[in-house]
Order: structure tokens, then C-alpha cells, then sequence
């Protein structure tokens, strides 16, 4: 059976970070292969590795590297599928890796998720499959179930083991709240770009600007989860057929977690300079807690995000492939 999703790891030593997209993948009941290959020490298998998976039908790269992470880049460049990078904690708490996965010039992204997280890699891949595959989406809603059972399940614990004279332990303890509830909407487009801000719209652009090019059906909204909370919530349960969302985001990157905490959808961030540099963005749009991944792209890189959508969408849209493919080999030729 030809794997879905590759799994390609720069050192056998990164196998722990692994084993946390297997223990997904598994779960999600998706065909994968791993493989150890490195940008540095092995070129040539990497290259070889990646052509020859590509050609045969692979839809996912997952690429796991600590230090210099360059793997994930080097997988993206010689393919136009899809491509996750997980940075490896090796020196300085992973910065390095994180900085080497994110930080890739156009049009070569890497999606990149947090430190250490090749849990989120996994369910991203899912998320990224079950955009054309009806079963794996039911195999991510009941992963994400399982994630907020494992809440509620703390809260009970904790309550359990805590004791106090004031400790109002009963209040509010009703769990039946009400969830946000999905609607189709006529006007829902493949992709739909937020921006937190007017001040994010340059980006914003850009990356419009090249779905239009590749004639990926797209949006353009500007909503603020934080200023617009309870209108935020609305938008969002209109969505239901959108199929990738491309958060557009400054500071503490709220737009992107917003997103992720309502959808079940590939979720791609575009940190944006605004102050310090768009490391708090980067840093907190990568950095997501298990179960609700961001495939984070560099800083400011619109249009990155909109190649990764198209790469995306190219898997069951053979318009969208050709297009897609038209992009990147055009500047190759600059
Ligand atoms: P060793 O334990 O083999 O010395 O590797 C690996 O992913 C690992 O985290 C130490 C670290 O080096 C990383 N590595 C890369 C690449 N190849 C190996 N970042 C690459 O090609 O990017």
C-alpha cells in the first residue's frame, strides 16, 4: 500500500519526537513510512527519497530535525506536496530548529509546528488529508473529542486532590454548555484568509494575491477573536465548508488559536512583524498545546501561506496542481 503521509527523520536520535506522530497516525488509522535521511549527511537520499514518494503518491511530508533543522526545507524543494516540519529541542531550547522550518523563502514552505511536537505534525497531516477524505475527518472530530475529554477528566482530578475551607468546589459545575454549532453557508469559499487587523492587510494581500493566480477559490476577511469575541464565534460557525484557513496575525497571535479552537480545519498562520520583530507571533502560533496544531509559516510570508494552501488543495485538484506547479517553476527561472 502506497503511505499517505512520509515520515522522514534527520537522525535516528529524534525517534522519541517520532513516536509521537506514530501514536497519531495510528490512532488516525492513516498508511505512513518513516524514514532517517539527512539534508547534510545524506543529500542525495533525501532528494531521491522525496521525488520518488512524490511521484508515487505520498499526499504528507513530515519532517523531524533538531540543530540546523534544514530537512524539512530540503524535502520542500523537491516537492510540491505538502510539507511539516517539527523542530527538534537540541541547543538553545529548539530555536534553531524552529527558525531553520518556519523561516523558508517563498515559494518553498514548510508548515511548522511547535518544539518536540510531532503529535501536532500528525494531526495537521490528518487534518490536511481529511480535506478529501470523509473518513479520516471523522477519525481528527473524534481525536478532538478526546482532547477535551482529557480537560474536563483534569478538572476533575484536580478538584479531586484539592481541599479548602473556602474552596466552593460545586460552583458551576454543569458541563452541558453549549458548543458552537456549524452551518453551511452558500458564499463559503475553499479558503478563507483572516486578518486579525487592518495593519495585517498588506499580507493579507500578498497572499490573496496569489491564490487569485493559482484560481484557488478564496475569502478575505478582517475579524478580531479578542474585539469582536462573541461576532468572532458567529463567523465562524458559517464555515463549515471552508477547507483551510490562513490566520493573519501580530503579538500574541490570538486570530490563528482562535481558529483552531473552533475548526477542525488546516489551520496556516502568517506571524506578522508588528513588534518584536513577529517572534511573539512566531512563537506563539507554532507553539500550540497537543490537539490543536498551526502549520506556522515565516514571518510575514503571505504568500508562503497561500502556496502552502494551494499545495494543500493540489492533492485532489489537478487545476490547482498545474497551477501550483506553473508558480514555483516560474521563479525557479528568476
Ligand atoms: P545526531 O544525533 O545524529 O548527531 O543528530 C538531527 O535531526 C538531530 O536532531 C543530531 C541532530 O542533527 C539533526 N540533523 C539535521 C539534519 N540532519 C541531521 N538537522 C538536516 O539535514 O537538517
Amino acid at each position: 500500500m502506497i503511505p499517505k503521509v512520509m515520515i522522514i527523520l534527520g537522525s535516528a536520535s529524534d525517534k522519541d519526537i517520532a513516536l509521537k506522530s506514530i501514536k497519531i497516525l495510528e490512532k488516525l488509522q492513516i498508511p505512513y513510512s518513516i524514514k532517517v535521511a539527512s539534508a547534510h549527511r545524506t543529500h542525495d537520499k533525501v532528494k531521491h527519497l522525496i521525488i520518488d514518494a512524490t511521484n508515487q503518491g505520498v499526499e504528507v511530508f513530515i519532517g523531524i530535525a533538531g540543530l540546523a533543522a534544514h530537512l524539512p526545507g530540503a524535502i520542500a524543494a523537491y516537492t510540491h506536496r505538502p510539507v511539516i516540519g517539527v523542530p527538534v529541542k537540541g541547543a538553545i531550547e529548539g530555536l534553531d530548529s524552529l527558525y531553520s522550518c518556519a523561516q523558508m523563502p517563498f515559494p518553498t514552505p514548510v508548515l511548522t509546528v511547535g518544539v518536540g511536537r510531532g503529535d501536532n505534525a500528525a494531526i495537521l497531516a490528518g487534518e490536511i488529508i481529511a480535506s478529501h477524505d470523509e473518513k479520516i475527518a471523522s477519525n481528527i472530530s473524534k481525536l478532538r473529542v478526546e482532547y477535551q475529554e482529557k480537560v474536563e477528566k483534569g478538572e476533575e482530578e484536580l478538584l479531586k486532590d484539592l481541599d479548602g475551607e473556602y474552596l466552593q468546589k460545586d460552583f458551576l459545575t454543569d458541563r452541558n454548555y453549549e458548543k458552537v454549532k456549524f452551518e453551511e453557508a452558500d458564499d463559503t469559499p475553499d479558503v478563507m484568509i483572516l486578518a486579525g487587523s487592518y495593519s495585517d492587510m498588506e499580507i493579507a494581500k500578498e497572499a490573496a494575491i496569489l491564490l487569485e493566480r493559482m484560481e484557488v477559490n478564496y475569502k478575505l476577511d478582517y475579524i478580531s477573536p479578542i474585539r469582536h469575541a462573541r461576532d468572532f464565534e458567529a463567523y465562524m460557525s458559517k464555515r463549515a465548508n471552508t477547507k483551510i484557513f490562513i490566520a493573519i496575525s501580530g503579538l500574541s497571535a490570538l486570530v490563528a488559536g482562535s481558529v483552531v479552537a473552533l475548526s477542525e480545519k488546516p489551520v496556516i498562520g502568517v506571524p506578522c512583524s508588528n513588534k518584536l520583530n513577529g517572534q511573539d507571533a512566531l512563537l506563539t502560533m507554532a507553539n500550540m498545546p497537543p490537539g490543536v496544531p498551526i502549520g506556522t509559516v515565516g514571518i510575514d510570508n503571505g504568500r508562503n501561506a497561500a502556496i502552502s494552501a494551494a499545495e494543500i488543495l493540489a492533492i485532489s485538484d489537478e487545476k490547482i496542481e498545474t497551477n501550483l506547479k506553473w508558480i514555483k517553476n516560474k521563479t525557479a527561472d528568476l
